[in-house]
């Protein structure tokens, strides 16, 4: 049975890598961090897996990392463990660059230190955010690089030593430049979902509006349970290579709005430039979305397209045979207004609880 650990495991990508590689009958490591609330929703199904289990590390902990590798000895590391919002590492950018540049570092010289260099396959999560400002479009694997954020520069660092280690060392270490992918599971301050969740909530009636930043930023979205087997894709070929994975297809933040609240039953019509443009029900005549310049980034990565030819001939990933666009914001969409629909329902036996022993009907 091969042994595989993964860093970032209670993350979005996490959790589908897991289940993933568990249906091919891998032995699933992962690490978890000590939090004073619990944050394993999106792995909590897994626990009690005879073949899952969890440890804890950190990236920013040497020495947490020594002992996992150690103690697991994998046959496949995914690092997808990061401080991963773009506009968070602005306020923490030391943590970020910890994290997401030396703790690639650690993660090599861990496997290497423990003598698994040879025979230890380890996938990076790096990012198409390493394109940033990049004018060249669509973006492959010889598009040059140009960092805009300091996750970015952070990405950079883990890329460039990994292809380092895989030079020096021989180690079978890639990267996959994955492009922006998302699910039900995505955190709720990344775009996509911040919209879902907002479409589901305005049309329950428990929130009045939507305040975003960029509505023109150009994204190219892909689903994220489609994207975890290219990460295992990538380790199973015969030599180590990084690859760009992407849908090859583009779409505005505007374009996401205007999907994700006609599938929660609202159409949208969008006037205005800049700051002064909203977003309004064209039945209703209400604002439903403004621009706030709190969502606005000191520098803006806003346009992104992949194209992902090498993974089609590597790899067999076709974009095509897999969840659309619109497939994907309808199913953000639906998860979503069932998540709202089921918290409506549990404030409203709240409510009937609260009356009812007013009354003293139940005491
Ligand atoms: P998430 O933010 O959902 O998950 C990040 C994971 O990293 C969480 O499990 C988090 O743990 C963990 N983590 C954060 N800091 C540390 C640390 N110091 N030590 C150990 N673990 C840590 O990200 P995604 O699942 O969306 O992304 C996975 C990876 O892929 C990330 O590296 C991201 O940068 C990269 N990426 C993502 C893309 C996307 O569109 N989703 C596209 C390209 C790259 P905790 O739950 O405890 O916070
Ligand atoms: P991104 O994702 O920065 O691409 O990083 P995010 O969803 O945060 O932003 C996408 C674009 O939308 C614009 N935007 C807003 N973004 C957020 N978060 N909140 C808003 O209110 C808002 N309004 C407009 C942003 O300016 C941006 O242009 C994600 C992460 O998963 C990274 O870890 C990963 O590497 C990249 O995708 C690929």
């Amino acid at each position: 049975m091969k042994k595989a650990l993964i860093t970032g495991i209670t993350g979005q990508d996490g959790s589908f890598l897991a289940e993933f590689l568990l249906e091919k009958g891998y032995d699933v490591h992962g690490t978890i961090r000590r939090s004073s609330v619990d944050f394993r929703e999106r792995i909590a199904h897994l626990e009690g897996h005879p073949n899952f289990h969890l440890h804890y590390a950190d990236l920013g902990d040497s020495m947490s990392i020594m002992q996992v590798v150690s103690k697991v000895r994998p046959d496949e590391i995914y690092n997808l463990a990061a401080q991963s919002h773009v506009q968070v590492s602005f306020d923490s950018p030391e943590f970020t660059a910890d994290v997401d540049a030396t703790g690639v570092l650690r993660i090599l010289e861990a496997v290497r230190l423990c003598g698994l260099a040879a025979t230890c396959r380890i996938y990076q999560a790096s990012t198409s955010e390493l394109y940033g400002k990049v004018e060249e479009v669509p973006q492959n694997e010889k598009t040059p690089f140009h960092p805009y954020s300091p996750y970015a520069v952070a990405k950079l660092y883990g890329f460039w030593i990994v292809k380092e280690y895989r030079e020096a060392y021989g180690m079978y270490c890639c990267s996959g430049i994955l492009f922006n992918h998302e699910s039900e599971r995505r955190g709720e301050t990344f775009v996509t979902r911040k919209i879902t969740l907002a479409a589901a909530r305005i049309a329950q009636g428990k929130q009045e509006k939507l305040c975003l930043g960029n509505l023109s930023s150009l994204r190219d979205w892909g689903y994220a349970r489609d994207y975890v087997e290219c990460m295992w894709l990538i380790l199973q070929q015969p030599e180590p290579e990084d690859y760009v994975i992407a849908t090859g297809e583009q779409h505005s933040v505007r374009e996401f709005c205007q999907l994700a609240f006609r599938r929660a039953g609202i159409e949208l019509r969008f006037e205005g430039e800049g700051e002064n443009e909203k977003g309004i029900d064209v039945n209703t005549g209400k604002v439903l979305i403004e621009v706030s310049p709190d969502f606005y980034r000191p520098t803006d990565v806003v346009n992104l397209w992949g194209d992902p030819t090498k993974a089609k001939q590597k790899l067999g990933w076709d974009p095509t045979k897999k969840t659309s666009f619109e497939q994907l914001v309808n199913l953000m969409v639906d998860a979503d207004m069932a998540k709202v629909a089921v918290e409506r329902a549990g404030e409203q036996v709240k409510l009937n609880l609260a009356e009812y022993l007013e009354k003293g009907i139940v005491k």
